[in-house]
């Protein structure tokens, strides 16, 4: 969070006291900026919470098990883009029967967190 705070500080003192260039470069530059700021920020305001991650969780699980079985395949978290379970599917798969359940993750999550 440093990094963000000390964007947050510097930011505004590099906006208001640019006096170079003309008024359209100087809006162009401020928009600019602000969208860097947006991307940097909105990350670390995305997800942090349990209950965030929880909710992300639930919803990328629902739309990646593309036959609704309740299971999660390595094959069903590579294509529904839950990369960092693809990637470390063995591991999350304890019990190695191929598939991951949303209340393995669940767990998984919950353990995190403690
Ligand atoms: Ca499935």
């Amino acid at each position: 969070m440093n990094g963000v705070c000390t964007i947050v500080l510097w930011l505004p003192s590099r906006l208001f006291s640019d006096q170079s260039g003309d008024y359209p470069m100087k809006l162009v530059t401020k928009l600019a900026w602000f969208a860097a700021a947006a991307l940097i920020l909105a990350p670390a305001a995305h997800a942090n919470t349990y209950e965030d991650r929880l909710a992300e969780l639930r919803s990328k699980f629902k739309a990646s098990d593309k036959n609704k079985d309740g299971k999660l395949t390595l094959q069903e978290a590579k294509e529904g883009g839950m990369s960092r379970i693809a990637a470390n599917f063995s591991r999350v798969d304890a019990d190695n029967d191929g598939y991951v359940t949303l209340a393995q993750l669940e767990a998984q999550l919950a353990a995190r967190f403690k």
